[in-house]
């Protein structure tokens, strides 16, 4: 069994010793043009060269739970595509996202401000019942973030694309509930994936929709937003700011506004990291348990696009 390694942002020599210790049958190499094809693909948005040469694959796994670039490349029809399935990061996800509201709603960030200028300031404390925050995507990360947010007593809507239960947390499913979701919520966290249905769905309507002094916070992808439509409502205050992890182009262009803008809080794409060893683990396994026949989760439905 012949497993191939191509990693468009990483190298991939860890990788390939990570999955030929946990799979000693197998010969595990990093991919160069011309290489005999392989059985499994281990990739992070390879080029489409690396596709055309692989005539005999059995699956593809991706380093990430995003397939968003994988699914852009032309891919053989019926090939399965496999993306992480948590494998450490949906802790992670709740950590950030938590970090990012408990910060925005008990303002840490303005108590920050005024101890630097040596300023011994009270600001009168708010209620979580005027916070209710959203979570858009209610999968294998925003489940997490939802359950970790309820565990601070915020109100918590969250909205998918079909019905989901989550204990604590109302839940609002499709596109007819998008705007009683959004005018529920003060605080908004983006977890979808991107695919055509939800590209620029953070525009100057749905944010607009927020409750007055909204605060966005996007983990997902840079082009699920409006960057415009972002400044435009910060600008006229319906917006009290934002938290990014994401760019329509990474790393951020230095002349973005994003950047210096006072109300935003910008982070390069770290809010959830892939963790090479529980990865590996996961793919090996994944590996393993498809070779006796048996089902995997995390596989992409290529019609959905996530
Ligand atoms: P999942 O596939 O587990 O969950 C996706 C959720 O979005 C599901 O609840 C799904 O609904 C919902 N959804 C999809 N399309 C729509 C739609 N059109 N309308 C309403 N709801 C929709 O994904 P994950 O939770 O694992 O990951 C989410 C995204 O997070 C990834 O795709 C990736 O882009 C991003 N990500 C970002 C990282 C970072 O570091 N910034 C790290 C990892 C991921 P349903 O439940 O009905 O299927
Ligand atoms: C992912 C990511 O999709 O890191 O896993 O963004």
């Amino acid at each position: 069994m012949r497993i191939t390694v191509c990693l468009s942002q990483q190298k991939p020599e860890p990788w390939v010793a990570g999955l030929q210790a946990a799979l000693p049958g197998a010969q595990v190499s990093a991919w160069q043009p011309g290489d005999p094809p392989a059985d499994w693909a281990v990739v992070w948005a390879p080029p489409q060269a690396f596709i055309d040469e692989q005539t005999d694959l059995r699956a593809l796994f991706n380093t990430g739970a995003g397939v968003d670039a994988l699914l852009q490349l032309r891919l053989p029809p019926g090939l399965r595509v496999v993306r992480l399935d948590d494998a450490g990061m949906s802790v992670q996800m709740a950590e950030y996202v938590c970090h990012a509201v408990i910060r925005h709603f008990r303002e840490f960030d303005g108590y920050e401000a005024d101890t630097r200028e040596g300023r011994w300031s009270y600001r009168k404390p708010r209620s979580r019942a005027d916070w209710p925050v959203g979570v858009m995507g209610l999968g294998v990360l925003g489940t997490r973030v939802a359950q970790a947010l309820r565990v601070f007593d915020f109100p918590v809507h969250g909205w998918s694309r079909s019905p989901r239960e989550v204990p604590g947390v109302v839940c609002h499913a499709g596109e007819a509930a998008l705007d009683g979701f959004l005018t529920s919520c003060r605080v908004l966290v983006n977890l979808l994936p991107l695919t055509p249905q939800t590209e620029n769905i953070l525009n100057r309507q749905t944010l607009g929709r927020l409750l007055p002094g909204g605060y966005l916070i996007n983990v997902a992808r840079g082009a699920h937003l409006v960057d415009d439509d972002l400044l435009a409502l910060l600008d006229s205050g319906h917006l009290a700011g934002a938290t990014l992890d994401v760019f329509r182009t990474e790393p951020l262009p230095a002349n973005h506004p994003f950047w210096s803008h006072p109300r935003l809080t910008v982070t390069p794409h770290t809010s959830a990291r892939t963790l090479r060893d529980e990865s590996i683990a996961q793919i090996a396994g994944k590996i393993a348990a498809l070779q006796r026949g048996e089902p995997v989760a995390g596989v992409v439905d290529p019609v959905r696009g996530y």
